[in-house]
């Protein structure tokens, strides 16, 4: 019998395939593993009432679905690979019933990528994963290539590998999650952007968190191209023949294990360093929509991805200089009496928090209202305390883990409890004063009140246009 992890094409003809987690990535894993002749077990622990009529369309597709599954043992049929969601933790009964087959696990990214033939360039990253997805996206597209975006973005590599699209790349979003299970999974480019703490209630310590996500490099194929934040590099260990392009950024005192970077974001824009130490500039901050160095990294992470690949940059500086960062991304909602009202809801930890104050703070002095908090993660949310009191008047809490943040952020700067984003949304804007901005910007998770950041957002954009008017009304933005 052949082994299953590993191979390019997958047969899966007569295999048993048990997949676990009826989300979006086990729903299109268990269709691929189907379409592909395997026999396909499918559990989820949630009860049966959330799937209203899925299990009977299922097993028209021939997928067996289990669905409120709680045991720890796999029951049935013998099963030749597992396949598993991202959202399913190590620790979790699932997982076990993962063990309990004796066969090779693989996580749903890891499974769709083997039966897919395309280059794939990949993208990880504390922060910046999503608009560094999409920027790279449209850029290829812009230089004449086929090309989507699939991951934790939203599409599921399995999906693709369904639908088969002719493809020239995919350019793929990686989580720490996807990675806790992706040995097999092999890009042509990998990209880390940055590693600072989050999802730690998952992965225990801030060591397992950062070897996952360097975990992308070390599996880089033979003549690919790693890119990342040059300060991982003492942790890194390529593998041979790939080439190395290291990001430096602005305001970065010492220099990595002594030795210089790449690629640069300095005070006028995106730089490459030549190996004779000289400077060729790139691109001028000028010449682009997105704002921040953080945002900045992104866009050089690109250019040095695109080099890899040797696309030169006549090819897509245009689409590159018209990207806008997408919806809940330091966002301007509107402007209302002087105050503008940024929303921000993509910022789940407190590193994109930091970025967001970092942005905003240095053109705006000590003005931001901020509206944070929700369900922490596990982030060290004491590390932001010299941004807020370098940048924020006042702060207003929401959610569940808004009363330790008070007592942690109340000596720099007064907090406010809220019991709802509405309420938070109100109270900022009757303190504010013309020049100040309104950010929310929530360093917490957004599911102990709201279904996602989306919806977060979506939600405050609704409560700071429905403010009420007094004199100079709303602008949208
Ligand atoms: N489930 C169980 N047992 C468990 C946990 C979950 O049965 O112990 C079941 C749930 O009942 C549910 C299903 O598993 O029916 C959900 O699976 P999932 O959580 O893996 O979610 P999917 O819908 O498959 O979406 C996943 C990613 N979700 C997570 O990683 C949590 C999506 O990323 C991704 O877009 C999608 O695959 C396609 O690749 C979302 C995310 O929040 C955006 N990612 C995290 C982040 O960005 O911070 C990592």
């Amino acid at each position: 019998m052949m082994s299953l992890p590993g191979e390019k094409s997958l047969k899966l003809q007569n295999r048993g395939v048990l997949v676990l987690g009826a989300g979006r990535s086990g729903l299109a894993a268990a269709r691929l593993a189907a379409a592909r002749g395997a026999r396909v077990f499918l559990l989820d622990s949630a009860p049966a009432g959330r799937f209203a009529d899925l299990t009977a369309q299922l097993a028209r597709e021939g997928i067996a679905f289990s669905p409120g599954f709680q045991g720890e043992n796999w029951p049935g049929e013998a099963i030749d690979l597992v396949v598993i969601s991202p959202g399913i933790a190590p620790d979790s009964p699932l997982a076990k019933v993962a063990l309990s087959t004796k066969a090779p696990v693989q996580g749903e990214l890891e499974f769709g990528a083997n039966c897919l033939s395309c280059p794939m360039l990949a993208i990880t990253g504390t922060n910046g994963k999503t608009t560094t997805v999409e920027l790279l996206t449209e850029c290829l597209r812009a230089a004449g290539k086929r090309v989507l975006a699939a991951g934790n973005i939203g599409v599921p590599l399995s999906q693709v590998a369904l639908e088969q699209p002719e493809l020239d790349y995919l350019v793929v979003e990686v989580s720490s999650f996807q990675l806790e299970h992706a040995e097999t999974f092999h890009p042509l480019v990998g990209v880390v952007l940055n590693v600072t703490p989050d999802h730690l209630n998952r992965h225990g310590t801030m060591e397992v968190y950062q070897a996952l996500k360097l975990k992308l490099l070390a599996q880089i194929r033979p003549g690919g191209h790693a890119v990342y934040h040059a300060p991982l590099e003492p942790l890194l260990r390529l593998p041979p023949e790939v080439t190395p392009n290291r990001l430096w950024l602005i305001g970065e005192e010492a220099s990595p294990g002594g030795r210089g970077a790449d690629w640069l974001v300095n005070s006028d824009g995106l730089a490459q360093l030549n190996p004779d130490g000289s400077v060729r500039k790139v691109l001028s901050r000028a010449s682009l929509q997105l704002v921040g160095n953080h945002n900045l990294a992104n866009a050089l992470a690109v250019v040095a991805a695109m080099s890899g690949i040797g696309i030169p940059l006549a090819d897509y500086q245009a689409a590159m200089g018209d990207f806008h960062s997408g919806p809940h991304r330091l966002q301007l909602v509107a402007e209302r009496n002087g105050v503008s009202f940024f929303d921000d809801s993509k910022a789940t930890d407190v590193d994109a928090m930091k970025q967001a104050l970092k942005t905003l703070g240095p053109t705006r002095g000590k003005k931001i209202l901020l509206i944070a908090g929700g369900l922490d993660k596990g982030c060290a949310l004491s590390e932001v305390k010299s941004e807020l009191r370098m940048y924020v008047k006042e702060i207003f809490l929401i959610g569940e883990c808004r009363r330790r943040l008070a007592e942690l952020w109340g000596g720099e700067v007064s907090c406010r409890l809220c019991d709802s984003l509405e309420e938070a949304v109100r109270m900022a804007s009757s303190s504010a004063e013309s020049g100040d901005t309104v950010l929310l910007s929530p360093a917490c998770a957004s599911m102990d009140m709201f279904k996602d950041y989306e919806e977060r957002g979506e939600r405050f954009c609704a409560a700071v246009l429905a403010l009420p008017p007094d004199g100079g009304g709303i602008v949208s933005a």
